[in-house]
């Protein structure tokens, strides 16, 4: 298949690698110029290490692609989109990866005709340089249509589980994605206000924020449609800490790095609901205030 992923971060360039091991061609839609770029790409097992040289910024290529791949940022969703609208076929399946939610309206106006198929993944992936990407954690990765094209793009779930599994194709993508939001509702903004790891969450002080925030998102995904209990989401949450505990969160690493968080499409999506159901937030609003505090003080 010829493939185009746009946003060759962490997960991005994961995905390239593992596609490019299958034998997919693939080609890489990048903000920075240059019609190249070279990738170490590191599985989970010390023999599978490779080094990728990927076509970059090519439209023509980009115009023949069967499928496209959007890694970015939520915040990045929409200018990535719009930068392809030149050269993008109507037939093109697009598909989008990203932590968080919200970004589904605005992705449906400006796409009105391609499949569009919306992806959350637990896999986990580090950068240690601009060049190289090593697989530091596996978990499932859940795809499914939001429009009527999308909904027949069920094929695409094996086509990504060849190449990173497990993936399992969903009739409802929104229920993983809630469940993923609701993790990094806990996690992520803790773990980038307290600068630590995510196995530092399960010492005894963090324990009542943790609840506190496991009962507003319960509330809010109970309202939603997606009902879960205030314990069930606390047991998911401590199952994650402990499965990642040496892992920093993205928001960790963003904050470190003084970039901007996805904040807004994590626990302001939240928030949003919250407002649209008339439930009060009060901790996790006051965790996204902190996490938009850190941004604005940036040097
Ligand atoms: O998705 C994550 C993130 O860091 O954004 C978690 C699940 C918290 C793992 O670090």
């Amino acid at each position: 298949m010829k493939i185009t992923l746009v946003g060759a971060g962490a997960i991005g360039s994961l995905w390239a690698g593992a596609l490019a091991k299958q034998g997919h061609s693939l080609h890489l839609w990048r903000r920075q110029p240059g019609s190249t770029y070279t990738l170490n790409w590191q599985g989970s097992h010390l023999s599978s290490a490779e080094t990728f040289s990927f076509d970059c910024n090519q439209p023509h290529q980009l115009a023949d692609s069967n499928i496209i791949i959007i890694t970015v940022k939520a915040f990045q969703v929409t200018d990535a989109v719009t930068t392809l609208l030149p050269w993008l076929s109507a037939e093109t399946p697009v598909v989008i990866m990203h932590n968080g939610m919200g970004t589904e309206d605005e992705v449906l106006t400006l796409l009105p005709d391609n499949p569009v198929i919306y992806a959350t993944t637990a896999q986990a992936a580090f950068r240690p340089d601009p060049h190289s990407v090593r697989h530091t954690g596996n978990g499932p990765t859940y795809l499914g249509g939001v429009n009527r094209a999308g909904q027949e793009c069920a094929a695409l779930a094996e086509l990504l589980h060849a190449a990173l599994p497990p993936c399992h194709w969903q009739t409802d993508i929104h229920a993983p994605q809630w469940q993923k939001l609701a993790i990094n509702c806990a996690v992520n903004p803790l773990t980038a206000i307290h600068q630590c790891r995510n196995g530092d969450l399960s010492a005894p002080c963090y324990a009542d924020e943790l609840t506190a925030i496991c009962q507003e998102v319960s509330a809010v995904m109970t309202a939603a449609g997606y009902p879960v209990t205030t314990d069930a989401l606390r047991q998911q949450v401590i199952t994650v800490i402990n499965a990642t505990a040496t892992n920093y969160s993205s928001m960790q690493q963003d904050v470190a790095h003084q970039r901007p968080t996805e904040i807004d499409a994590i626990t302001g999506f939240l928030i949003q609901q919250a407002n649209h159901f008339q439930i009060a937030t009060p901790v996790n609003t006051r965790l996204w205030q902190q996490i938009k505090d850190l941004e604005q003080h940036y040097g």
